[in-house]
């Protein structure tokens, strides 16, 4: 049995969470809890050395971190539906859109980024969230241009079917809606972002629908 461990809240997991519902894949939870620190603990860091989730154990007993890796390992592994166009500019620009959330709104909120901030930095709360808030209007607003002015944007970031980029734009959406950012001025984000909730793959996948959600 493939079995996940996550964090009903990480949006990393989440994401795999997502593809797993979209492949139609059988899978366990093995929830971690990272408020208590249970990301830190020996059994994880044996799995996953950065003290992080998501890790996948495979139906084969292979361990995989790194959610953006895992996503693309269950694409090559189980073709349909695809998570990635056949086209590779398409493909890129997926990729593209995805790795707006993946590689430069997400690892700059991360909660051991937070942590740091007002552990070892002394940041207040109030300076925390804009922290937060900022890097999510900057990631946001660049991904809001790039959905509206490309052509390749359809119900979901890339044409009428979900793709990695909508499995990384879902949890970041959550993530923004959990910390009260302001999402007015993305519009597209919205739509695209309900489109994919009204998805039963995406609904399964949702944090207040796991089995450590509290
Ligand atoms: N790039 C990694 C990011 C993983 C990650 O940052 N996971 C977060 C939850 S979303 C985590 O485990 N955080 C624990 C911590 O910050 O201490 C991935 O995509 O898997």
């Amino acid at each position: 049995m493939t079995t996940l461990y996550g964090y009903f809240r990480s949006s990393a997991a989440y994401r795999v969470r997502i593809a797993l519902n979209l492949k139609g894949l059988a899978y366990d939870q093995a929830p971690l809890n990272l408020v208590q620190g249970e990301q830190l603990a020996e059994t994880n860091l044996a799995r996953n050395p950065q003290g992080l989730v998501p890790s996948l154990i495979t139906d084969e007993g292979v361990t995989l971190t790194q959610s953006m890796a895992i996503c693309e390992y269950l694409d090559e592994r189980y073709p349909e539906p695809p998570l990635l166009p056949e086209d590779i500019t398409e493909r890129a620009r997926v990729r593209a859109l995805a790795q707006v959330v993946a590689c430069e709104i997400h690892p700059l909120n991360n909660l051991r980024v937070l942590k740091h901030l007002v552990g070892e930095l002394g940041v207040d709360e109030e300076t925390k969230l804009a922290w937060y808030r900022h890097w999510i209007a900057e990631g946001f607003q660049a991904l809001e241009s790039l959905l509206t002015a490309e052509a390749g944007t359809g119900d979901f970031c890339h044409g009428d079917t979900p793709s990695l980029a909508d499995i990384c734009l879902v949890p970041q959406v959550y993530n923004a809606e959990r910390f009260e950012c302001d999402l007015s001025a993305y519009p597209t984000i919205q739509r695209i972002s309900a489109n994919c909730r009204a998805l039963p793959a995406f609904q399964q996948a949702a944090p207040e629908a796991q089995p450590d959600a509290r």
